[in-house]
């Protein structure tokens, strides 16, 4: 029997780890010691500290009654954001918070493109006034670790539906930026930078699918993917796409990044679903972060009422 994810070392279990050469994986393995006791100790502040010269600003948006409950806790805002997968700037997922420190994208724009009627460029501030909200969400990782998060964003829908769609288009790709002077993993060559992921017209009009501006009421702070990211909670985590410079609506199913990297691994669609194991973990069982305790996996990551009828058989 394989060992269940979570009882070994973060740097082992790490999917991602695993694309990389064995050179390189081996020295990654090195100085997994740290990730045993990674989440246990953690100060209180995180925003404050992450971002002491520059605190990020409440968004002060309302929670939407309809996605007030996930039907688990809130995971602690110091574990949610001091535990991150963003392979652009470390693989380390308890340094991601550090590293990403300073990053920035000023000035930013969201640039929408492709097959729309009105292509350009959004401000922050354009996109938040599209109608800000707050949504607790449950979010699961292909690793086998969830969260519980409250997001601050806007449906996608409303933004596509501000720039058009044309009658065409059936995918919509995203793509990350790319600056290897802020991101050290920009200037490795063991990954296809810039990052980028799609999803189907119909997943990305799905009114759970979130284009995100904040977590916990704040802006976003760096390591969650600042300044606008994109959150499909049906979806295992790398099909909601951080740091997020331009979207494209498109005809033909776009390439995504993950599944270009490793296919046996990582489906286009990647929906949440515990009867299909990664070939290297099962997926039946998860870990919320600050509760070792396996809770059983749910289909659609719980979402199947609002979403699992995209996917009946046509
Ligand atoms: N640009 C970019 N987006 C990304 C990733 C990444 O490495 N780069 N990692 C993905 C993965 S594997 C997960 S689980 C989530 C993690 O989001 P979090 O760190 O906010 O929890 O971001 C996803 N989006
Ligand atoms: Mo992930």
């Amino acid at each position: 029997m394989p060992r269940k994810p979570w009882t070994l070392p973060d740097r082992e279990i790490t999917d991602e780890a695993h694309y990389l050469d064995r050179r390189r994986f081996l020295k990654a393995l090195g100085v997994g010691g740290l990730a045993a006791g990674g989440l246990a100790g953690l100060g209180r502040g995180v925003f404050e500290r992450a971002q002491a010269s520059d605190p990020l600003p409440e968004l002060g948006a309302a929670r939407n009654p309809a996605f007030a409950d996930a039907g688990r806790p809130l995971t602690d805002a110091d574990l949610a954001l001091r535990y991150n997968n963003f392979y652009e700037f470390t693989t380390t997922k308890e340094a991601v918070w550090k590293e990403a420190k300073d990053f920035r994208l000023d000035p930013y724009g969201l640039e929408v493109k492709g097959l729309v009627e009105r292509p350009g460029t959004l401000s922050l501030e354009q996109v938040e006034a599209l109608g800000l909200e707050e949504r607790v969400y449950r979010f699961r990782c292909v690793e086998a670790w969830a969260m519980t998060v409250p997001w601050t964003g806007v449906p996608l829908k409303a933004l596509l539906e501000k720039v058009g769609v044309k009658p065409e288009a059936r995918y919509v790709w995203f793509h990350s930026f790319l600056d290897p002077k802020q991101a050290p993993g920009q200037r490795k060559d063991d990954y296809p930078w810039p990052y980028y992921e799609a999803l189907r017209l119909d997943e990305a009009m799905h009114e759970l699918t979130l284009v995100v501006t904040g977590v916990y009421g704040r802006r976003l702070p760096p390591q969650s993917g600042a300044p606008l990211r994109i959150v499909v909670p049906w979806k295992y985590g790398y099909k909601s796409p951080k740091s997020v410079v331009s979207m494209e609506l498109a005809a033909e199913q776009p390439p995504t990044f993950w599944n270009d990297a490793v296919p046996a691994e990582y489906s286009w669609l990647s929906n949440v679903d515990p009867t299909v194991p990664h070939p290297r973990w099962s997926q039946a069982v998860e870990r919320l972060l600050g509760d070792e305790t396996e809770r059983a996996t749910l289909a659609y990551n719980g979402y199947g009422d609002q979403v699992a009828k995209l996917y009946a058989a046509k």
